[in-house]
């Protein structure tokens, strides 16, 4: 059985989603966010030292990073059609997406909530910070095209990694030059296993900014 480390209100709501997804076994150890600054509370460093959220441990393993997370847990736990094999010639365009959404696509969101603080201060930045946030949700959407999902035009890990990028788009309302984004990010958030996620793992604010 799976033990996911989740903070509420955070990134791991999409580890949640997937092991609802594939109805892995899993059990929940919680963690608050500090009120006031967010961060999460120092137990979650005797898990892990980096103190993030999510972590998850199986057979006396412990593992960081959401892409090596759902990576970790399709192999495990869903069957042979779920993802493609190394062998397969697209292969590695899945292996590029599943890392792009925190390897690139999330830097410039993550520049907003942090720049914020800042106030007026922040607004010689913000023109560069939208322009790399154009960049992102342009390619996506190109990626995406007309197809309902990005990968073999089928639910995959790739989506539950990119849900997190297009809930913060949403959020910072840069999604509606992007009908086939926003119309992906609903067909996510309208899935069964992801409304069980949040019924597990408490309140997840992301998902109120849907236009549902
Ligand atoms: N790239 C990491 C990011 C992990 C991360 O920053 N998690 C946030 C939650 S969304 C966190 O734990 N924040 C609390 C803190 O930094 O104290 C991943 O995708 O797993």
């Amino acid at each position: 059985m799976i033990t996911v480390h989740h903070l509420n209100d955070s990134r791991s709501h999409r580890i949640l989603w997937l092991l609802e997804e594939l109805k892995a076994p899993y059990e929940i150890i919680n963690y608050q966010r500090d009120k006031l600054t967010r961060l999460a509370p120092q137990e979650l460093k005797e898990i892990h030292p980096l103190g993030k959220s999510p972590v998850i441990m199986h057979n006396n393993k412990t593992i960081i990073e959401s892409a090596a997370i759902v990576t970790y847990i399709i192999d495990h736990f869903a069957n042979e059609s779920f993802s493609p094999q190394q062998q397969d010639s697209d292969y590695y365009e899945y292996l590029e997406l599943m890392h792009y959404a925190e390897g690139s696509a999330i830097t410039p969101f993550l520049l907003l909530l942090y720049t914020r603080i800042l106030g007026d201060n922040a607004k010689p930045l913000l023109p560069r910070i939208f322009s790399e946030i154009t960049n992102h949700l342009s390619f996506l959407s190109s990626k995406l095209d007309k197809n309902n999902f990005f990968f073999r035009n089928e639910f995959s890990g790739i989506d539950i990694m990119v849900s997190f990028v297009l809930e913060g788009a949403q959020l910072s309302k840069s999604l509606d030059p992007f009908p086939n984004l926003q119309a992906i990010l609903k067909r996510y958030q309208s899935r069964d296993a992801y409304h069980e996620a949040i019924k597990k793992g408490g309140e997840y604010s992301l998902a109120k900014h849907s236009n549902n």
